[in-house]
């Protein structure tokens, strides 16, 4: 060994060189272990996909070793140069992919994007306006136990029981009595159009502010299958992890009016050092949105979305407002005897993930549930169409009605098994 391998091995450096195996065997097994779950289940989630290699390489990067506060060309911190590359070719990349006029891609998460928009417009004891989370908004649109509806004054509004679709009536009523600073429109779990020339109008008529938290279909609106709120909102927010498959992370578009002061909510109001290498990934995601491809991605999983929520209701189960226009749907299996709890604790017995969630006016508590929510951009990435979501319709149904019977669960979770290997990911 030279002097200088000698040296360096002292002061740990070939720690630098090993491999995950031989440094922590727990955790790549359970790396490992991910990989196989991912690879042998049906991922109804619809908050979640599987990612590009291409995304994967980018955040495991070595952009993880630097710190960069600021923006680029004002950075706190020296070496800044390929961050600065990184990130400004995001922030183009985003502007263009939703024809923004400004975008912040710092945000760690959805919720941190929101808060920053909080901070920018609103002051403690502001009002604000949000979907009601049990009717399908988001915590962080106002819920009390989020800081959204601890600093702020919160209005809810609501779908119609009639239809269980938005009621831009009660919107309008309410925001006329309680003329909101704020109107946060976007859901976690509500599978229509949202109307946002109409939202637009309701501020407008009463001097509020309009959000559109896009989290769940910012795929959709960047492939041009749901109508833009960037036209019509001030702020636009989303995460990039679900239908717009990035890195778990989120990200902010805005008129240029609030452009500075947004930023400076970001950091240094929000956040301390950027994830440069998880926007290194957003960058990857926003080039691999604006493809023809991705176009045609977003397409199968509105075209997959509604195939499985009809062929689920053909075999008997109701589907919140009656189907679907975007990437997800609600189902009522407290309507067939069972909780949306156990509905999801007997489908992960038989390798299907989805998750337990109110439906509207529900009579169950949130941790029990009387739906489930059962989305398909993770199934449509692995190249499953509608003959294939008319097969995991009946296996669903199959679960369900024997209610986690020993026996359905292993032969349907071989027939899972069967069918993810033909559509294999990683
Ligand atoms: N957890 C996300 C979802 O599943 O919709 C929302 O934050």
């Amino acid at each position: 060994m030279s002097i200088i391998e000698e040296q360096r091995a002292a002061t740990g450096h070939d720690f630098l060189e090993r491999s995950i195996d031989s440094v922590d065997k727990e955790i790549a097994d359970a790396i490992r272990l991910e990989t196989q779950r991912q690879n042998d289940t049906l991922e109804l989630i619809a908050s979640e996909n599987h990612v590009s290699k291409a995304v994967l390489t980018a955040m495991g990067s070595v952009f993880t070793n630097k710190y960069a506060e600021g923006y680029p060309g004002k950075r706190y911190y020296g070496g800044c140069g390929p961050t600065d590359i990184v990130e400004t070719i995001a922030i183009e990349r985003a502007k263009k992919l939703f024809g923004a006029e400004h975008a912040n891609v710092q945000p760690h998460s959805g919720s941190q994007a929101n808060m920053s928009v909080y901070f920018t417009v609103l002051k403690p004891g502001d009002t604000i306006m949000g979907m009601d989370l049990s009717h399908g908004g988001h915590l962080t649109h106002g819920h009390p136990l989020s800081y959204s509806g601890r600093d702020f004054k919160v209005i809810a509004y609501h779908v119609r029981q009639e239809d269980e679709r938005i009621d831009y009536d009660e919107m309008e009523r309410l925001a006329d009595e309680h003329k909101p600073r704020l109107i946060i429109c976007g859901a976690s779990a509500y599978s229509r159009v949202i109307d946002f020339k109409r939202i637009r109008e309701i501020c407008d008529r009463n001097g509020s502010l309009m959000m559109a938290d896009i989290a769940h279909i910012a795929g959709l609106v960047a492939a041009g299958l749901h109508p833009s709120p960037v036209p019509f909102a001030d702020f636009v927010t989303t995460t990039t992890h679900k239908t717009l498959r990035g890195p778990r992370a989120g990200l902010i578009l805005c008129k240029e009016q609030y452009a500075k002061d947004l930023d400076r909510s970001v950091f240094p109001g929000v956040q301390g050092g950027p994830l440069v290498h998880i926007i290194a990934a957003k960058a990857v995601a926003f080039a691999e949105a604006a493809t023809a491809e991705f176009r045609e991605y977003q397409a199968q999983i509105i075209r997959n979305a509604k195939a499985l929520a009809q062929a689920f209701a053909d075999t008997g189960f109701r589907v919140v407002s009656g189907g679907t226009d975007n990437h997800m749907f609600l189902t009522d299996v407290f309507a067939k005897g069972i909780t949306g709890k156990d509905g999801q604790n007997v489908l992960e017995a038989a390798n299907i993930t989805v998750n337990k969630n109110t439906i509207p006016f529900d009579t169950q508590k949130p941790m029990v549930a009387s739906g489930l929510r059962l989305g398909t951009p993770a199934v449509t990435t692995r190249g499953l169409r509608e003959p294939e979501m008319k097969t995991i319709a009946g296996l669903i149904a199959r679960v369900l009605e024997a209610k986690g019977d020993a026996a359905t669960t292993e032969a349907v979770k071989k027939e899972v098994k069967e069918l993810c290997d033909r559509f294999p990911i990683y």
